[in-house]
């Protein structure tokens, strides 16, 4: 399988994420798509790319002009405020929730950065808006290849994507990989698109962007938001509204769920997407359903992101994988690489 991979990623590497009130050190680090990196290599699982560049405009097909104005210049904004800064990843502190004004665009960089961001898990540092850029290429650059007739392709990037909406950042993401991807499909033509998100993390900003769409099916399965981040999104009676009524499918299982419950649902996913008669299929590739990943609470072991690939392949769909969570680092590698080989081997 062709991989096209964002080695621009490195520049984007958060010290701390807030936690408990704490300051801890990231799980999203740069290593892990290193650790995926080596696997495809050593693995010998196909060709890897560089992205190529596209216009800026595309990313406002799915994020909002002022959001994106805000990305690019948020690092100098942070540094302005104060020179140690340039040592110190930025977090928002304030949010405009309930009864609060979002129309109004803040002149204090510190009252945007909670207009466009929903927690303080998402450090944004001096590389971030450089990384996320070239990993919306990347994806965008995966997209390009699969309809140009190849039947799949793996977009390797970070910061992941699927937690960002149209206009903010969190849950570690700031542009939306696959969605972005998913919107490219459309514009070149293809009809129906369906994106199917296996992240344990519900994809809430994927969800909201595509909510009141018929021509992008979401489907979702991950940890159930009661008890799960990102707790506020992900419910089973979220169905699409106007005319995407129908379109958006979540499929929460409890903490603790394993592979054979997991695996039911996945199935049950690829059913509405058969029915959805889908031109393409954009898969939000998190690994963090694994059993061992620290912040997430699936039991799924690396043999099943075999049969995951296999039944994914089931679909027969041209297919667009883009990496998201999964912060067992060690084991991140084999686990994405199986899923990629397990599709391929049935894909044949
Ligand atoms: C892309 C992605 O997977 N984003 C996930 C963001 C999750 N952020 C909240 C992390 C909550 C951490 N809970 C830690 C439990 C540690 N024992
Ligand atoms: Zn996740």
């Amino acid at each position: 399988m062709l991989t096209v991979f964002n080695h621009l990623h490195v520049v984007h590497h958060g010290k701390v994420e807030m936690f408990r009130g704490q300051l801890v050190p990231c799980f999203e680090v740069p290593a892990r798509a290193d650790y995926v990196l080596r696997e495809l290599q050593e693995r010998g699982l196909g060709p890897i790319e560089s992205p190529i560049e596209f216009d800026e405009g595309v990313l406002a097909r799915v994020h909002s002009q002022r959001y994106l104005d805000f990305l690019a210049e948020a690092w100098n904004e942070w540094v302005a405020l104060d020179p140690a800064n340039v040592d110190r990843d930025a977090f928002p502190s304030y949010w405009p929730i309930r009864t609060f004004r979002s129309d109004v665009l803040p002149t204090s960089f510190a009252a945007r950065m909670g207009l466009f961001s929903y927690d303080a898990g998402s450090p944004l540092t001096s590389g971030t808006w450089q990384a996320a850029r070239a990993g919306a290429f990347c994806a965008l650059t995966a997209a390009a290849r699969v309809l140009r007739n190849e039947r799949a392709a793996f977009a390797l990037t970070r910061p992941p994507g699927h937690h960002a909406g149209a206009d903010f950042f969190g849950g570690y993401c700031f542009l939306n990989n696959a969605a972005i991807a998913a919107q490219a499909l459309r514009d070149a033509g293809v009809e129906r698109v369906a994106v199917l998100d296996i992240d344990y993390h519900h994809g809430n900003g994927t969800q909201a962007i595509f909510y009141d769409r018929a021509d992008v099916l979401f489907t979702s399965i991950h940890g159930d938001p009661h008890t799960e981040y990102p707790y506020y999104l992900g419910y089973a009676a979220e169905r699409g509204t106007g005319e995407g009524e129908g379109f958006n499918r979540n499929l929460p299982l409890p903490r603790g769920t394993g592979f054979a419950e997991w695996r039911a649902a996945l199935k049950e996913a690829l059913r509405g997407i058969a029915r959805f008669k889908a031109g393409a299929l954009v898969v939000s590739l998190g690994l963090d359903t694994f059993e061992g990943d620290p912040i997430a609470g699936f039991t799924l072991a690396t043999p099943d992101y075999l049969r995951i690939g296999e039944d994914l392949a089931t679909a027969g769909l041209p297919t667009v994988f883009v990496f998201e969570g999964g912060y067992a680092v060690a084991e991140v590698g084999a686990n994405a690489v199986n899923v990629l080989e397990g599709f391929q081997q049935q894909a044949g």
